[in-house]
C-alpha cells in the first residue's frame, strides 16, 4: 500500500531562512508547508522585541538578494534597521510573494520522525496537526533558543521579570523603577542605553566585559539609497567575497605595513566609520596577528577610558583577559556614554557571581543584596543546537538528534547529519557565522539544487556520509585553533557551546569565512555531491505530494 505524503517539504520557522526556503521550493515545483510557532513571520525579529533591538549588519545587505525588483523597491530608513523596520520588511516579503497561504502560524513542531521504509518524515505539532513529507527543512535559527541561567530562587522573585528574547508585545514601562539587567552581550549592549533613559535606577550585572564598537547609526538619505541601488551587483559581489558577508573590501594593508602613528590614524578612522568596519577595514590581519590585535584591543580600552568618567567603572568595562574578536563584539549606540549617567551603575559579577534570586532582587556570592523592581535577563542563547534539539527529531531507526549530539553536534556543511536522511537544516551547527540572510540564500539554493539532482538521478534518499561529517568537524576545530576565537576568558563563548552548563564544548560555527563556505558548497556539487550518498527507497514508495 502506498503511503500518502502531504507535502514534498515541510519547513520549520518563518524567519529569513524559512521564508527563502518556501520561495525556492515553490519555484522548483515542490509542494511545501511552513510551520511557525509565532503569530507572524520574522523569526528572530518576531521574538526579539526588547527596546533597542536592531541589526548590527548594514540594512542594504541584511536582506534578500534573489529578486532585483524587491531590492529596487524596498527603501531602508537607516544604516541599521530597528526591529520594527525588520518586521515590516519580512512582512512585505511574505505578502509580495504570497507566502502566508502556505504558512501555519501559531503552531509549534514538537516531533519529527523519519520512516526509512516509506521515505517519509512525520511531523507532529502542538495543535494536534500531523503532516507527512519527504524532505524536512528545519530553519529554526542559530540564535533563537533563549537561555536563562537556572539561578536558584528565580521563581520566588515578586517583581517583573523579563527575558530579552521573549520580550512581551505590550510596552514594558520602567519609568522610575529600579531595574537590573544581567548580561552585556550584543543584546544587553543595545538594551541598556534605552532603559537608562527612563529607569529610576539601572544596575548592570556584567560577568565579562566586551569590546563594544560604536555602530554610528544614521538615516539613509535618498541620494545614498539611489547610489546603493545602482551599485547592487558590485555590493553583492563584495558580500559574497567578504569573510563575514559584509559589503566591505579588504583593507589592503597589514599591521607591519605601517608605523605606530599611521596605525593609530587607521584605527581612529575605523572607529569613526563605526560598525564592523572597525574590524575589517583597518588591518587585514587584525584577527590573526597577535601584535595587531594587541594594539587594536588597547585602542578600544583607551576609548572606553576616554568616554567613561568614573575610573573604576571604565576599568571594569575594559576587557583585559581576552583579545578583540575572540568573542563576537557588540555594536553600541552610546553604550559606554550610558555609564556616565547618575542613574546607571555597573556591578562586576565575574568574581562574585549571582548566587540567588530572592523575592526582592539578587544576592551575590559576597552576600551583597541588590533589591530591584524589574529583573531582566539578556543572557543569550543555546546557540546553533538549542532550537533543533527542542524538537524531538528522530532519524533512521528512531535515533534522536538530541542523543546523537549529546557529546557535541556534528554535521556536514552545517546542513546535513548522518542518520537523518532528507533533512536539510538551514543555520544548524557547522553553518558559517556571518551576515545571515545572504549566507542562507546560498544554502537554500544549494539544498534545492540537491533535491532536484536527487530526483533527476532517479534516487529519492540523500544522506550525509559519516566521514564527511568527521572531516567537517575537524575543519571547524582547525579554523578555531588558527584564530583568536575562544582565547582567554572568551573560551566560554556560545560559539563553542560553552555558555550553557552541561552542553558539549565543540565549535558550533564554520569560521572559515563566507567565501570559503560557498566554495565548499560548490566543491561538493562539482564532485557530484561528495560527502553524500544517494539511494532509492526499497520499501513502500510514497505517492506524490498534494500541491
Ligand atoms: O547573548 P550573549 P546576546 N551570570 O551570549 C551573560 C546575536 N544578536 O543575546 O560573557 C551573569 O552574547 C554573559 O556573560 P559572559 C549576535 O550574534 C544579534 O547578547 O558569558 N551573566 C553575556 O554577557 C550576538 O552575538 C543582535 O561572561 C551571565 C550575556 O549574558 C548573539 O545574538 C542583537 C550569566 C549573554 O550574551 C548573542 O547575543 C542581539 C550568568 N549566570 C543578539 N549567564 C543584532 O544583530 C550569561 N551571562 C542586533
Amino acid at each position: 500500500m502506498a503511503t500518502t505524503i502531504d507535502y514534498d517539504c515541510i519547513i520549520i520557522g518563518a524567519g529569513f531562512a524559512g521564508l527563502r526556503a518556501l520561495i525556492e521550493t515553490r519555484r522548483r515545483g515542490l509542494s511545501a508547508k511552513l510551520i511557525e510557532a509565532g503569530s507572524d513571520v520574522g523569526g528572530t525579529w518576531h521574538w526579539n522585541r526588547y527596546p533597542g533591538a536592531r541589526t548590527d549588519s548594514e540594512s542594504w545587505v541584511y536582506c534578500f538578494s534573489f529578486d532585483e525588483d524587491l531590492l529596487q523597491d524596498w527603501v531602508w530608513p537607516e544604516r541599521y534597521p530597528d526591529r520594527s523596520a525588520m518586521q515590516r520588511y519580512l512582512s512585505h516579503v511574505a505578502d509580495r510573494f504570497d507566502l502566508r497561504r502556505d504558512i501555519e502560524f501559531g503552531t509549534r513542531v514538537e516531533r519529527a520522525v523519519r520512516d526509512d521504509d516509506t521515505n517519509t518524515w512525520t511531523v507532529e505539532c502542538d495543535a494536534e496537526t500531523t503532516l507527512r513529507c519527504t524532505f524536512l527543512i528545519p530553519a529554526v535559527g542559530p540564535l533563537s533558543a533563549a537561555y536563562e541561567p537556572p539561578f536558584p530562587g528565580l521563581e520566588s522573585f515578586r517583581g517583573e521579570r523579563y527575558l530579552t528574547a521573549r520580550w512581551p508585545e505590550e510596552e514594558v514601562d520602567v519609568s522610575g523603577k529600579r531595574v537590573a539587567v544581567v548580561g552585556t552581550g550584543a543584546t544587553g549592549v543595545q538594551l541598556i542605553p534605552q532603559l537608562a533613559q527612563t529607569a529610576g535606577h539601572l544596575t548592570v550585572f556584567q560577568r565579562t566585559p566586551n569590546y563594544v564598537m560604536p555602530a554610528r547609526n544614521c538615516p539613509i538619505d535618498p541620494a545614498q539609497d539611489k547610489a546603493i541601488k545602482a551599485d547592487y551587483p558590485a555590493i553583492w559581489e563584495q558580500v559574497r567575497g567578504q569573510v563575514f558577508g559584509f559589503p566591505m573590501n579588504p583593507a589592503g594593508r597589514v599591521f607591519s605595513d605601517v608605523d605606530e602613528n599611521e596605525a593609530r590614524r587607521v584605527l581612529e578612522r575605523g572607529w569613526e566609520i563605526g560598525g564592523f568596519r572597525f574590524l575589517f577595514e583597518t588591518f587585514d590581519d587584525l584577527l590573526v596577528d597577535q601584535r595587531c590585535n594587541d594594539v587594536a584591543s588597547e585602542f578600544v580600552r583607551n576609548k572606553i577610558r576616554a568616554i567613561v568618567r568614573d575610573r573604576d567603572t571604565a576599568e571594569l568595562l575594559a576587557p583585559k583577559n581576552h583579545p578583540l574578536g575572540s568573542k563576537r563584539p557588540p555594536l553600541g549606540h552610546y553604550y559606554y556614554e550610558t555609564y556616565n549617567r547618575a542613574n546607571v551603575s555597573l556591578v562586576d559579577v565575574s568574581t562574585d557571581p549571582i548566587e540567588q534570586i530572592t523575592e526582592t532582587g539578587l544576592r551575590l556570592a559576597d552576600g551583597s543584596v541588590h533589591d530591584v523592581d524589574v529583573l531582566i535577563f539578556a543572557t543569550g542563547f543555546d546557540a546553533a543546537t538549542g532550537a533543533l534539539t527542542a524538537i524531538d527529531i528522530r532519524g533512521s531507526e528512531g535515533r534522536s538528534l538530541r542523543e546523537v549530539w549529546a557529546d557535541g553536534a556534528r554535521t556536514h556543511l552545517g546542513i546535513a547529519v548522518t542518520g537523518f536522511p532528507n533533512m536539510f537544516m538551514l543555520g544548524g551547527p557547522g553553518f558559517p557565522f556571518g551576515n545571515f540572510p545572504p549566507t542562507t540564500e546560498v544554502a537554500v539554493e544549494w539544498a534545492a539544487d540537491a533535491i532536484e539532482h536527487l530526483r533527476e538521478s532517479g534516487h529519492d534518499v540523500m544522506e550525509a556520509d559519516v566521514e564527511a561529517m568527521d572531516a567537517w568537524s575537524r575543519t571547524l576545530q582547525e579554523i578555531v585553533d588558527a584564530t583568536v576565537l575562544g582565547q582567554g576568558e572568551a573560551v566560554n563563548t556560545w560559539f563553542l557551546g560553552a555558555n550553557v552548563p552541561g552542553k558539549a564544548h565543540v565549535p558550533l560555527f564554520y569560521l572559515g569565512g563566507i567565501p570559503g563556505y560557498f566554495a565548499e558548497l560548490q566543491d561538493s556539487v562539482d564532485r557530484g555531491y561528495s560527502g553524500f550518498t544517494f539511494s532509492r527507497t526499497v520499501g513502500n514508495k510514497p505517492e506524490s505530494a498534494r500541491v
